[in-house]
């Protein structure tokens, strides 16, 4: 595991139920429920949280708690920017999916020079933006962030300037430049956008292989289907939204939608996406046992996690 970093992020500031914050240890529970010792290999990173900023109100409309959004997403950059220089390959554990963003960043940071490619599993886009958010909860920005793209010409919201001064600053943290082009990100699973998001899918041609699509063609061929038309990338990043599995599963996370992956496909698609050598990342994120009596979703995820980690370390 010499190369591995674990990395726990218990962010749940920009997810619109609470508790996420807590589902990294609810993994840490099923892994002993499952007496995996999987957790005793590592000496994770832990990066600091801003979840302070939920007891302070919010003055933000249209992006909840940005500004403490902004420090976590940016505790978060440096975190991944300082490993990835190291050439370590972070396994992160988040709360909630905004977080991805400081992930992407510090990438990027890290190796400006080689184009960043992004697997995004997830049941939604996370393409929002201040201007087209319909919750303001930021865990649906971290793409649009990356991207640098406000898509004004979608705007639903009038964001104060003293929010769209922080969004400002959330898209430049590691450089002004965008850190990823919507070229370079494939979506699979994604199933529950809104129209803003749908335009710029539509707009950019940004791909989205469905689980319908992943069941017919099977997973070998869908991962190298995805894997292929990210062939012009040099690092590629896996970012796994808990809510990208079916509902059956269980409904322990904050935005379940039904007609997911089933616990098998989304093994199997995370053992061999990760086999690719470019990848450089891999993430988890959104597990809330809050809602959850059963621990459910932890134990599954905690499933991924460890097989995924698996086929990460045989092919190192
Ligand atoms: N698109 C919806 C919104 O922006 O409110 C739902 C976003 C859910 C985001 C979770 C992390 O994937
Ligand atoms: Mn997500
Ligand atoms: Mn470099
Ligand atoms: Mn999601």
């Amino acid at each position: 595991m010499r190369d591995i970093k674990l990395v726990e992020v218990r962010s749940e500031l920009a997810a619109g139920t609470r508790g996420a914050s807590m589902g990294i240890d609810a993994l840490k529970v099923a892994s002993l429920d499952k007496k995996s010792d999987f957790f005793t290999k590592f000496d994770p990173v832990n990066v600091k949280d801003a979840n302070d900023y939920l007891w302070r109100g919010n003055e933000h409309p249209y992006a909840k708690h940005i500004d403490g959004v902004y420090e976590v997403i940016h505790n978060v950059y440096t975190t991944i920017r300082d490993l990835r220089e190291k050439r370590k390959f972070p396994i992160v554990l988040a709360g909630d999916h905004s977080t991805a963003a400081g992930t992407i960043m510090g990438i990027k940071a890290a190796h400006p020079e080689r184009k960043l490619g992004v697997i995004w599993i997830d049941a939604h886009a996370d393409l929002h933006s201040p201007f087209t958010s319909p919750s303001g909860n930021m865990h649906g920005m971290p793409l649009a962030m990356c991207l640098g793209i406000d898509n004004l010409e979608q705007k639903l919201n009038d964001p104060l300037p003293g929010t769209v001064a922080y969004w400002d600053k959330l898209k430049n943290i590691g450089g002004e430049k965008p850190k990823i082009s919507p070229e370079d990100i494939v979506f699979i699973g994604v199933r529950d956008t809104e129209y803003p998001e749908n335009y710029l899918i539509e707009k950019y041609g940004i791909t989205n292989i469905s689980v319908a699509e992943l069941r017919t063609s099977g997973i070998p061929s869908a991962a190298s289907k995805v894997l292929d038309r990210l062939k012009a990338c040099d690092q590629i990043y896996i970012s796994f939204d808990v809510d990208s599995l079916d509902t059956s599963i269980s409904k322990g996370t904050g935005t379940p939608v039904p007609d997911g992956l089933t616990l098998s496909e989304a093994v199997q698609l995370n053992e061999a996406l990760i086999k690719d050598k470019r990848v450089c990342a891999w993430e988890i994120v959104e597990v809330n046992p809050t809602l959850d009596t059963e621990n459910a979703m932890a134990e599954n995820a905690f499933e991924i996690l460890e097989s995924t980690t698996r086929s990460l370390v045989q092919n190192f």
